[in-house]
């Protein structure tokens, strides 16, 4: 098990962290059915690490609006032997599952961390387990399931909102153990978000473009884990002239975007579907940072 930048028992980041993704699924959000297969994702997660990412998160079950639910065994028959050869190969294995037996098997397999969407919500036994493992856990700003948490998205203040609701989590995975130092908070862009880009519906912008204070809950500054990577907001915003909005796989430019701003503005961590341009961001927004930081320091 790898101890992260950034996190308890380890330097402090210098960067923000890329985490690549595969899908073990045919259905997801954005690449569904690219990587259904043992050893079309172990190639792809090796590629992927080939290519700067740091992390690589393998997840079994989609989560696009509207997706159906599939079960612990089918989501384990999908991720175990893709989990198991990476982290024999040596690469930092996160498991992108809301399920403890799910994330109980990666664990004992090695993972690095545990990525849970529902922040603990769907799972009552998730976060004991995590809390023994003591390894990170990215808590995820979640109103429920997939069939229906568009229905969800109904805000007034959506900042405000998420993140007490996330404190809410913090609080009731910290009592079941998971030791704060080790939480990881993530807005959770486009889950119950509204996609749009201009006016009072524009959640995930909204969001973005205010992560510090996402993320500073109580008297303290998370880290943050972003991920935007090919999402519908995305797509909305680059909508051509018909309205009609991009592809999924045509928004890997802009999420590029995103995370050289996410990364300028201290995310930890970005979780991106296409690494190789999003590794050169987060180098160019670590230039940034530290060249302003230099500035800061002269003048005081
Ligand atoms: N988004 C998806 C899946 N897992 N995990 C975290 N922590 N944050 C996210 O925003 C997130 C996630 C859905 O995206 P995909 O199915 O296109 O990979």
């Amino acid at each position: 098990m790898a101890v992260l930048p950034g996190l308890p028992g380890s330097s402090p980041a210098d960067r923000c962290l890329v985490m690549g993704v595969v899908n073990v699924t045919p259905d997801s959000f954005s690449d569904g059915g690219q990587w259904y297969g043992a050893e079309v994702a172990i190639k792809h997660g090796l590629e992927l690490v080939a290519a700067g990412a740091d992390i690589v998160d393998v997840g079994g079950e989609s989560t696009r609006p509207g997706a159906q639910r599939v079960s612990a065994g089918e989501e384990l028959r999908r991720v175990g032997p893709v989990i198991t050869e990476l982290v024999k190969a040596g690469v930092v294995v996160s498991v992108d599952t809301m399920r403890a037996q799910v994330a109980e098997f990666a664990l004992e397999a090695g993972v690095s961390l545990v990525n849970d969407v529902s922040g603990g919500l769907a799972d009552p036994y998730m976060p004991r387990l995590v809390a023994k493992a003591g390894v990170p856990y990215v808590v995820m700003h979640w109103r429920g399931h997939s069939h229906d948490m568009q229905s969800r998205a109904v805000y007034q203040d959506v900042v405000r909102e998420v993140r007490d609701e996330l404190a809410q989590r913090i609080d009731a995975v910290t009592a079941e153990g998971v030791d704060p130092s080790m939480i990881v908070v993530d807005p959770g862009l486009g889950f119950s978000k509204l996609p749009d880009w201009q006016g009072p519906d524009a959640n995930n912008w909204e969001l973005l473009t205010r992560l510090a204070e996402v993320a500073r809950i109580g008297a303290r500054d998370f880290p943050v884990l972003v991920g935007a990577s090919r999402k519908r907001f995305l797509g909305r915003l680059l909508a051509g002239p018909d309205g009609r909005p991009r592809l999924f796989a045509e928004s890997d430019d802009a999420t590029v975007a995103v995370t050289a701003l996410a990364a300028a503005a201290g995310a930890w961590c970005v979780r991106v579907h296409q690494v190789p341009a999003n590794a050169d961001a987060v180098r160019v927004a670590a230039a940034w940072r530290s060249a302003t930081a230099r500035r800061g320091a002269q003048r005081s």
